[in-house]
């Protein structure tokens, strides 16, 4: 059968018909040929978070974007998850107005980097007006501006072996992303929030904001940048520090 005859199969059936009629693990083999197995998928839970990411990926479009929000919605009360880290490193660039800290960028790129705040700031930016939910169950909507990372990874040379872009942090939340999420046009890489420089406990000097997603996905206080092909070598392989605390990598909205 050919492969788009195979695919078109699979959307009208839809995953979960496929789950129903065949078992859970034919849906994982179909899933995992089309390259749709998310990072911590393992036991009974991952094939849950396996039909999720899969039927997203394939039945949604790689471009569907967010909901915008008018400056009107704009949230007046703005919930923080964990305030600035309390570190030494952290205190002393807060302290420098982040003038020594840099974002650096490897991996498999074909032009390794590091750029300063300065440099960011001069990429082309975005501003959008979009909703952050937690897992916790509260949600807010602010403005963001801050450069598409799709520009960052385009200025570096990302590799045709690429699969997965990996943010680090001053604390030790780390997370990552696929390449349809970091290629999205409004996944920023953010150092204003609703008018002014990110504030400490929001993320400062920059922040991931992937509004296709749960808030964790979006990490804070940034340092690096890694592009992977193999997310299984980093970490403990799950792809974000969040799946050993029972939460999945893939937190598409
Ligand atoms: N580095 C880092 N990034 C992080 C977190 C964190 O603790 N550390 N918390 C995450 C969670 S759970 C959420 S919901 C959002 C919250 O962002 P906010 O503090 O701007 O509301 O940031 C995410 N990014
Ligand atoms: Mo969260």
């Amino acid at each position: 059968m050919s492969e788009t005859l195979t695919r078109r199969k699979l959307i009208t059936t839809g995953l979960a018909g496929v789950a129903g009629v065949t078992g859970l693990s034919a849906a994982e083999r179909i899933a995992n040929r089309y390259g749709l197995i998310p990072p911590d998928c393992g036991g009974i839970w991952g094939v849950g978070d396996t039909l999720t990411y899969a039927a997203q990926r394939i039945l949604m479009s790689h471009h569907s974007m967010a909901r915008e929000f008018s400056p009107s919605e704009i949230s007046k009360s703005i919930p923080i998850n964990s305030g600035a880290p309390q570190t030494e490193d952290y205190q002393r660039h807060l302290a420098g107005n982040f003038e020594d800290w840099r974002l650096k960028v490897d991996g498999l790129v074909a032009r390794p980097a590091s750029f300063s705040l300065a440099e960011i700031q001069r990429m082309p930016a975005r501003t959008q007006i979009t909703h952050q939910g937690c897992e916790q169950g509260w949600s807010f909507i602010a403005q963001w501006s801050g450069v598409p990372l799709s520009y960052v990874l385009n200025r570096v040379g990302v590799s045709t072996r690429a699969k997965y872009v990996v943010f680090w942090s001053f604390d030790p939340r780390w997370d990552s992303l696929d390449l349809t999420d970091a290629f999205h046009p409004q996944t920023l890489l953010a150092y204003n929030m609703n008018g002014k420089d990110l504030p400490p406990d929001y993320g400062a000097p920059l922040r991931v904001r992937v509004p296709r997603q749960l808030g964790y996905k979006s990490v804070k206080y940034l340092t690096r940048i890694t592009v992977v092909d193999d997310i299984k070598k980093v970490g403990d392989g799950k792809g974000s520090a969040l799946p050993a605390h029972g939460f999945s990598w893939y937190a598409g909205i």
